[in-house]
């Protein structure tokens, strides 16, 4: 079985650029189980019978040339959660990240139809001021081989280090995909931001860090750009005492900013330690919530 391993001089290029380009993560094996999930997670058909936290692309709802995301497959579909909840991505991103663990806090499902259109560019960690720990280091992994003019997604170098900006206007299908990057990069002073677009075969990618400007263009070609993404957190994070997510801080319990593992599950800790339901659901053992 495959298994990913960082290495010192991808964390320091992680550092450096704040994101780095790996040429494997996942096996074929892995790939083309995920292709055949996609296929029934788009049609709409949820394995374990939870619909995931966002469908942000339904058929017949949506615009075909729209990209189609997905955000908590691992909830809806025990394959996808065999890949997105594995220990040695969630170690890879603790590692990156500088935590004592990993918890996932959302995956992302991502489906760029030949023509389909592109995804702003944006800072994650600004969506996820829910949490008191408002940083993450995420696993972006191609189910296709990807090229530049294929709509890949892209890093803007060195960005990490530019500030916070807020959320931006128009995430989806937006007329302008770089409008709050070129103002970002104004603001710190750089004349031509790098985009570095991430050109892997299937099963490799990429990491990168909260901060860090990407997005993503129209796809010129003629064959579809699939991909998954694990976004992590710190397995240390909680719940902001009072900022608000409309979707994940449902999670919140009343008066206890802790994070239930059943939503926030542990994928990896210096100590051992993985969230217990974790193996016998991602083998189908057992079902939602068992
Ligand atoms: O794949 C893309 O086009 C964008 C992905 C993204 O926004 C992310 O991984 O955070």
């Amino acid at each position: 079985m495959f298994n990913f391993e960082i290495t010192e001089e991808q964390i320091q290029a992680f550092n450096e650029d704040g994101f780095v380009v790996v040429d494997r993560i996942i096996s074929d094996e892995n790939v083309a189980l995920l292709r055949e999930r996609l296929d029934v997670l788009f049609s709409g058909e949820y394995e374990t019978g939870i619909g995931p936290d966002e469908v942000n692309w339904k058929k017949e709802r949506d615009p075909i040339e729209n990209t189609r995301q997905i955000c908590n497959g691992w909830k809806s579909d025990r394959y996808v959660a065999s890949v997105v909840l594995r220990q040695d991505i969630g170690k890879a991103c603790a590692v990156l990240g500088g935590w004592p663990g990993t918890r996932i806090s959302q995956d992302n499902i991502l489906w760029k139809p030949p023509g389909g259109k592109p995804l702003g560019f944006h800072q994650d960690s600004a969506y996820e001021q829910w949490t008191a720990i408002p940083e993450w280091a995420s696993c972006w992994i191609a189910l296709d081989d990807t090229t530049a003019e294929g709509g890949t997604v892209e890093y803007v170098r060195g960005s990490h280090r530019w500030g916070e900006s807020g959320m931006i206007e128009e995430f989806h299908a937006p007329s302008n995909p770089v409008k709050e990057l070129a103002e970002a990069a104004s603001n710190a002073g750089v004349e031509k931001p790098e985009r570095v677009p991430v050109v892997v075969k299937a099963g490799g990618g990429a990491f990168h860090q909260g901060w860090t400007w990407h997005g993503s263009d129209i796809n010129h070609t003629q064959r579809p750009r699939r991909s998954v993404v694990a976004h992590c957190m710190s397995s240390e994070n909680q719940f902001h005492d009072d900022r608000v997510s409309s979707i994940y801080s449902r999670y919140k319990r009343f008066g206890d900013n802790g994070m239930d593992e059943s939503f926030f599950p542990v994928t990896w800790r210096v100590d051992g330690y993985r969230s217990s339901f974790i193996q016998s659901y991602v083998e189908r053992k057992i079902g939602w919530g068992q």
